[in-house]
């Protein structure tokens, strides 16, 4: 042991009593690891300790950010949902405290306080003083916190100012507190609590320090909250503010389903009209695979597939995703022959063919999950592809001979999208930009810029001839391109691809950007790094703006994932006194000017209805000149992807009741388009 202990000179007998122990919990941990698998970058890392999440947080939770924030709270309520998933934990409690302060509270077993016999501690203070013990207590079953972020709740710990952990077991109340991860006092019994009374209570405040941003959002966690108890069928998880707003008031939301993602499948298709009633629910083991897959076809076109694994979702998909989208084609073209509703001469219907308009949830539930791709968010394990497709493939077959009158509104929406698709192919093929060499096809009303380097160059997309004709007379040339477009675009939530790809603004973008569409898709070939919305200060404007993020989001999401897209903001009011201009973007920037310079008679205030009221000077000063403007990036929460969805469809889609509810309740959303 002693030996062990000479790790940079430091020993035990040292008087950082502190630090020692820390060192001997680590050698100790990668000992242990040792023995039982392969010594892997993981196990570098615990020799680090908690003061290398702090150096460099980023490598633990991905970012400081907002969206690093809320990842605390995912990693704590994590573990309480692993123990809701060993089924010895129902309800589960989520504050968010006047001081931006976290509670997270469940009815589990609690975190075990006896000695754990490596570290010669509480097994709780190895949980949040160790990096990456979190998985090991488990006693069997997934854990979700083995996902992207799942780094457990030690990181947590490191990143907070202070936090406390409170657990409830054999009539007593356990008691520790860590300070930026270092212990306060040995684990200790606060007092009795009733008999029979278990679970686990934290509450930690995340660090200023390490945050760019301490103040959490409502939304942000019911989101995703909201999602985790849909994965977790049975599931209570009750989400409270405790801030009080301007108004006083606090927020509580429960969520609770029963049906687990079949009760899914229904919220996202709740704005839509399902082409059936029923929703499909597969669920089975196989390989040592937990899969469950709930289903069900709307009269839109869209497709809605979301993969989960461990409840973490994976927006890049991976072999859970192929294998479920093997399955369906092949049973369902299996099934169109048997039955002659797919007739010998006709050719087999595509997958996309099959998920049009199809929203579906495919989660999976698997041990040592492997994430590639760019981002690390695509499963890689070629044993889920199997296993989903086998479950899928055995339990469709069956549900299609029970519910033939389901199968057959299936089969034909599928030969539907099939015509429409070949339709848009033809049409498509007209789009694509040519070679040079055959002549160049840009649009007759793109006004482009002279640099070729995508990097140096952006495009306008102006609403309205004017408004576009100032824009033209107002960029600059070598770098700026403006594409106007005439009145609203086609609204592509309620269109079909044969329509879509026939429209000229909807043309003229696409090969305007230079990418391709779809299966075309190539990012490589995007012409502009910057996209840029500009549309009038008013409702028609957000309006269209909306419009045309749909058909981005919906066509060409990477081109929101890798933050290409923007919002121009042109000003509100021009205030003019003594000769001089000022520019205000919002009625609080108007009252801040007008302190500033005073209230006077002689103020001339012109509050602009449209960029087409500016001449071009006015466009570049306030809009268009790099240096002056103020341009919004246009983001996309990808911890919940599937709320985006809901949103588009929701402000875009057929019923209307829902979008006026929305727009009501999120007026101030919709204006500033912040999705
Ligand atoms: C593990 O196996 C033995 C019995 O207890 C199991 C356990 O650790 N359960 C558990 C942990 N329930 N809840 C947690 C937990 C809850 C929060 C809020 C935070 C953390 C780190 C763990």
């Amino acid at each position: 042991m002693s030996d062990e202990l000479n790790v940079n000179g430091m020993t035990a007998a040292d008087e950082n009593d502190e630090e020692a122990r820390k060192i001997l919990e680590n050698l100790q941990q990668i000992e242990s690891q040792h023995v039982e698998g392969e010594y892997n970058a993981d196990q570098i890392q615990i020799l680090e300790g908690l003061e290398a999440v702090r150096k460099r947080p980023g490598m633990y939770i991905g970012t400081t950010s907002l969206r690093g924030l809320h990842h605390l709270v995912y990693e704590i309520v994590d573990n309480s949902v692993d123990e809701a998933l060993a089924g010895f934990c129902k309800n589960i409690e989520v504050h968010i405290n006047p001081g931006n302060s976290i509670t997270v509270i469940d009815d589990g077993r609690g975190i075990p306080v006896g000695i754990n016999h490596k570290a010669g501690l509480p097994a709780v203070e190895v949980v949040f003083t160790v990096l990456h013990a979190g998985g090991k207590f488990g006693g069997g079953g997934y854990k979700v916190s083995g996902g992207l972020h799942g780094v457990g709740a030690s990181v947590v710990n490191a990143l907070s100012v202070w936090l406390e952990v409170d657990i409830y077991h054999d009539g007593e109340v356990y008691n520790q507190r860590y300070e930026r991860g270092k212990v306060c006092y040995p684990l200790k019994v606060l007092g009795k609590c009733e008999e029979g009374k278990t679970g686990t209570r934290v509450t930690f405040q995340p660090d200023p320090q390490i945050f760019e941003d301490t103040v959490f959002e409502f939304d942000t966690l019911k989101n995703r909250l909201r999602e985790m108890a849909f994965l977790t069928k049975g599931l209570r998880i009750d989400l409270f503010d405790d801030r009080e707003d301007d108004e006083g008031n606090k927020k509580h939301q429960t969520f609770h389903y029963e049906g687990g993602i079949k009760e899914f499948v229904a919220y996202l298709n709740d704005n839509k009209t399902p082409l059936y009633e029923k929703i499909l629910y597969f669920e089975g083991k196989k390989d040592n695979v937990y899969v469950e897959v709930a289903m069900q076809h709307n009269d839109g076109f869209n497709e809605m597939l979301y993969g989960f694994v461990n409840n973490i979702n994976t927006p890049e998909g991976g072999t859970h995703v192929e294998g479920f989208k093997r399955a369906i084609t092949k049973t369902i073209n299996d099934y169109g022959r048997s039955n002659k509703i797919l007739k010998d001469n006709e050719p087999n219907l595509s997958g996309d063919d099959i998920r049009e308009g199809l929203t579906a949830i495919i989660s999976v539930k698997i041990e040592d999950p492997q994430f590639e791709g760019q981002t690390k968010q695509k499963l890689g394990n070629s044993v889920a592809s199997s296993a989903v497709s086998g479950i899928v493939g055995e339990q469709l077959t069956y549900f299609l001979e029970q519910n033939p009158a389901v199968a057959k509104m299936i089969v034909e929406k599928s030969v539907l999208a099939q015509r429409a698709r070949d339709a848009a192919r033809k049409a498509r093929e007209a789009t694509r930009r040519k070679s040079p060499l055959e002549g160049a096809s840009l649009p007759g009303k793109l006004a482009d810029c002279s640099d070729k380097n995508p990097e140096n160059c952006e495009i306008y997309i102006v609403e309205g001839d004017s408004a576009g004709g100032s824009a033209k007379s107002a960029r600059s040339r070598a770098t700026q391109a403006i594409l106007p477009l005439r009145g609203k675009i086609l609204n592509v939530e309620k269109a079909r691809l044969d329509k879509i790809y026939d429209n000229a603004e909807i043309k003229a973008m696409i090969t305007a950007f230079g990418t391709g569409i779809h299966e075309d898709f190539d990012i490589t070939k995007l012409r502009y790094h910057k996209i840029i919305i500009m549309t009038d200060a008013d409702v028609d404007g957000a309006h269209i703006a909306t419009l045309m993020l749909t058909f981005l989001y919906r066509f060409m999401p990477e081109l929101i994932r890798q933050g290409y897209v923007y919002l121009a903001q042109p000003p509100l009011y021009k205030l003019e006194k003594n000769k001089k201009t000022w520019y205000a973007y919002s009625d609080e920037e108007l009252n801040q000017i007008l302190t500033e310079v005073g209230r006077d008679q002689n103020n001339k205030i012109q509050r602009y209805k449209g960029l087409g009221e500016m001449d071009a000077d006015q466009l570049w000063d306030t809009t268009m000149d790099p240096e002056k403007r103020i341009l919004l990036r246009v983001n996309m929460d990808e911890d919940a992807e599937s709320e985006l969805d809901m949103t588009f469809t929701t402000l875009m889609g057929d019923k209307v009741e829902p979008r006026r509810e929305f727009i009501e309740a999120n007026a101030k959303y919709v204006q500033n388009l912040d999705i």
